[in-house]
C-alpha cells in the first residue's frame, strides 16, 4: 500500500475527471490516496474508503490583487506530505501544480524529507496556456525537474517536446474509462431518451467546455445539415466562454427547437446513454475525454483528426475524422450512419470495442508500475 498525493483541478475538465478516477481506481486497491486541491473534485463522490481531501484555501488580504494559490497550494504539499507521511505526489496538469510539487519538494529535503513528484500533461497546459512566455521558463524547468512525466497521448508528447526545452523522458499513459461501471449505467439509463426524442428522433450530443478551442459553431452547422434529411435532437452539455453566443447561433441557423443547452451536469450518464452519435469538432485535442466516454457507452463519434483524437476515435470504426472544420464531411459521415440502421448499430458495438483498449483495468498498471519505477529510482 502506497500513500500517494494527487494534484488536479476539481472541475469538470478532462485532466480533474483523469485525476479524479485514477485516484479512486487505486484507492479500490487498497491505496491511500490524498487529493490536494481548491474544491471536492467533481466526479469524487462522498465518502470514498481510502480517500482524503485536503482542501487549499488562500486566505483574502487587501494587498493580494491576485490570491497567490500556488504558494498556499507548496505550503499545503509540505503540510499532508510531512503529517501524512506521502510516498508520492502525482500532480495533473502542469500549471502551476508542477512548480508547487518542484517548491515543496524542495523546501521538504531542507527537513529531510524525501518525496518525489510525477507531472501529467494533459493538452492546454502545453499546446495553449504553457507555451505562453508568461508560463514557459516556469513550465520547462518544472517539467524537466519531474522525477517522473507522462502524457495522455503521443501526440501530447511530440507537442511537448516541439514547444519545450525538454531534455528528459516522457512516458506516454493514456487516458481511461471505467467500463463495467458504465455498462450497468447505460442499460439503467436507456429508458430516458423518450423525455428529449419523444418521436424517436435521433440524439446527437457534445460534452465540453464551450472554448474556442471546440469550435462549437461546426457542431451547430452539422447538425442543421443533419437535421435537413432527418428527426434529430442536439444536447449540448457543459459551459464556457462560447456558451452566451449559442442561443443567436442556433436562432441564425434556424435549430433552436431541436437544440438543447442542459449546462453542466456532474456525470455524463444520463446524455451519454440516449445518444446515438457525438460530435467532437476541435480545433486541437489532446486526447479527446469526452470521445473515449461516450464510445464507453456505445456511442460512435464524428471528430476532427486532429492533436491525439486519432489514437482514440478510429476512421471507419468507432466513428469518422475529417479535417478541422470540413464540416460538410462530418455532416455526411453523420448521415451516412445515421441512415443506415445495421451500419449506426455495427458502429455503436465497435466503438464499445474501441473503448475496451483504455478500460481502467489496462491503463491503471501502466502508472502503478511507473510510480513503482519512480518510487525504486528515488531511493536510489
Ligand atoms: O478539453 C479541455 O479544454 C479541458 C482540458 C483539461 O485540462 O481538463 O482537457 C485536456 O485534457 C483532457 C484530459 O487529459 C484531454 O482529454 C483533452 O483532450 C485536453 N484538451 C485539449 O487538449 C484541448
Amino acid at each position: 500500500m502506497k500513500k500517494i498525493g494527487i494534484v488536479c483541478y476539481p472541475t469538470f475538465g478532462g485532466s480533474g475527471v483523469v485525476a479524479t478516477e485514477l485516484g479512486k481506481a487505486l484507492a479500490e486497491k487498497g491505496h491511500e490516496v490524498h487529493f490536494i486541491t481548491y474544491n471536492e473534485p467533481v466526479r469524487l463522490g462522498s465518502f470514498n474508503k481510502n480517500i482524503i481531501y485536503h482542501e487549499v484555501r488562500v486566505a483574502e488580504y487587501p494587498l493580494f490583487d491576485y490570491p497567490p494559490y500556488e504558494l498556499v497550494l507548496t505550503s499545503k504539499l509540505v503540510d499532508v506530505v510531512k503529517y501524512e507521511k506521502l510516498d508520492l505526489l502525482h500532480v495533473h496538469y502542469a500549471i502551476p501544480h508542477a512548480s508547487a510539487a518542484y517548491n515543496a519538494q524542495h523546501i521538504l529535503e531542507c527537513e529531510g524529507i524525501k518525496i518525489p513528484y510525477i507531472t501529467t500533461l494533459h493538452g492546454t497546459d502545453i499546446t495553449l496556456v504553457g507555451k505562453d512566455p508568461s508560463f514557459e521558463p516556469v513550465i520547462t524547468f518544472a517539467i524537466n525537474q519531474s522525477n517522473g512525466v507522462t502524457a495522455v497521448s503521443e501526440s501530447l508528447k511530440r507537442d511537448t517536446f516541439e514547444h519545450f526545452h525538454i531534455n528528459r523522458e516522457i512516458e506516454v499513459i493514456p487516458n481511461f474509462v471505467n467500463l463495467d461501471k458504465i455498462e450497468h449505467k447505460w442499460e439503467e439509463k436507456r429508458g430516458l431518451k423518450e423525455i428529449y426524442a419523444p418521436n424517436g428522433e435521433f440524439i446527437i450530443s457534445h460534452i465540453s467546455n464551450f472554448r474556442k478551442v471546440k469550435r462549437i459553431p461546426d457542431i451547430l452547422k452539422i447538425f442543421k445539415k443533419v437535421r435537413e434529411r432527418m428527426p434529430a435532437k442536439l444536447l449540448l452539455v457543459g459551459d464556457g466562454p462560447e456558451r452566451v453566443h449559442l442561443r443567436n447561433q442556433c436562432e441564425e441557423l434556424g435549430i433552436c427547437a431541436d437544440v438543447m443547452i442542459m449546462g453542466k451536469l456532474k456525470s455524463p450518464d444520463e446524455v451519454l446513454s440516449i445518444s446515438d452519435l457525438f460530435l467532437l469538432t476541435s480545433e486541437n485535442e489532446s486526447f479527446g475525454l469526452a470521445a473515449l466516454e461516450a464510445m464507453a457507452y456505445h456511442v460512435p463519434v464524428i471528430s476532427s483528426n486532429t492533436g491525439g483524437i486519432p489514437e482514440v476515435n478510429k476512421h471507419g470504426f468507432s466513428g469518422f475524422l475529417s479535417d478541422v472544420g470540413d464540416v460538410d464531411d462530418m455532416a455526411a459521415n453523420a448521415i451516412r450512419l445515421l441512415s443506415d440502421k445495421e451500419l449506426l448499430n455495427k458502429f455503436k458495438a465497435q466503438a464499445r470495442e474501441q473503448a475496451e483498449l483504455f478500460n481502467i483495468n489496462k491503463v491503471l498498471p501502466l502508472y502503478i508500475d511507473f510510480y513503482n519505477k519512480i518510487l525504486d529510482k528515488a531511493k536510489g
